[in-house]
């Protein structure tokens, strides 16, 4: 077994701790933030972010999400600061949503949940000489976590919406060049963090959680456009089903 895992109600996150039982442990991802207990450390730094233009290669569907890589043979594209010791290298960023009416981030804020949520995902090249080797280290990993609102039209991410029918299929993917992920950040990069996992199985404890506390506005017809335009239509066909598990509700 072992890679059956999903979000459905015999497969979904109550049950993965059978085939992967860290899921009782003790740093596990995603969490509720309560912003009223959380403390200001002053002695943290900014974060900083020195985003390529040029890094990004293609986009796909891994049937869980809708993931962009990004080149990772050099520094170009960084996350460093804040809690982190050294620059952590960009890997890939993805998304996690729900369906139509649904609430579709991991990581909620006092109790709130989000449209959506986006994870760029680094890892720690300094130390480790891959992103597996990082992706099983205390320290190896690094995920800002961006949330999705309603609201204006955000116009970075048309240019992804507008490629996802190139990805309808479980496994397909496709290039997706000179993609800069600044186009998807909020104004201000106030934080939380703490130490965590991964949020789908394996569900390493390796994560350092960067979470940002300003969401950025996505309109309803870019997100609508993901669960009707995109994925409606293609509902009957193998992935999506499990690309956007909560629509099975509206099947
Ligand atoms: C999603 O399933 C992504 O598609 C995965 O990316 C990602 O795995 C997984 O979430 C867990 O990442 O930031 N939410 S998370 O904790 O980044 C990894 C891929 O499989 C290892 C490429
Ligand atoms: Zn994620």
């Amino acid at each position: 077994t072992g890679n059956q895992w999903g979000y459905g109600e015999e497969d979904g996150p109550s049950s993965w701790y059978k085939d992967y039982p860290i899921a009782e442990g003790a740093r596990q991802s995603p969490i509720n933030i309560a912003p009223e207990e959380a403390v200001y450390d002053h002695g943290l730094p900014p974060i900083s972010l020195h985003y390529d233009n040029c890094t990004s290669t293609n986009i796909s569907n891994n049937g869980h999400s809708v993931v962009v890589e990004f080149d990772d043979v050099d520094d170009r594209s960084v996350i460093q600061g804040g809690p982190l010791e050294n620059a952590y290298r960009l890997k890939q960023f993805h998304f996690h949503w729900g369906g139509k009416g649904c609430h579709g981030s991991e990581h909620t804020v006092a109790g709130k949940t989000y449209t959506s949520e986006l994870h760029l995902v680094h890892w720690n090249a300094a130390k480790y000489s891959s992103f597996a080797e990082a992706a099983v280290a205390p320290d190896g990993l690094a995920v800002l976590g961006v949330f999705l609102e309603i609201g204006d039209e955000r116009g970075g991410l048309n240019k992804i919406t507008d490629s996802l029918y190139m990805v309808k299929f479980k496994g397909t993917v496709t290039d997706f060049r000179d993609f800069n992920p600044n186009c998807l950040l909020p104004s201000s990069l106030k934080y939380w963090t703490y130490p965590g996992s991964l949020t789908t199985p394996p569900l390493y404890e390796s994560v350092t959680w960067i979470v940002l506390t300003e969401p950025i506005c996505v309109s309803e017809k870019q997100v609508g456009g993901w669960v009707y335009g995109w994925v409606y239509g293609y509902l009957l066909s193998d992935v999506l089903i499990y690309l956007l598990p909560k629509l099975i509700n509206y099947n």
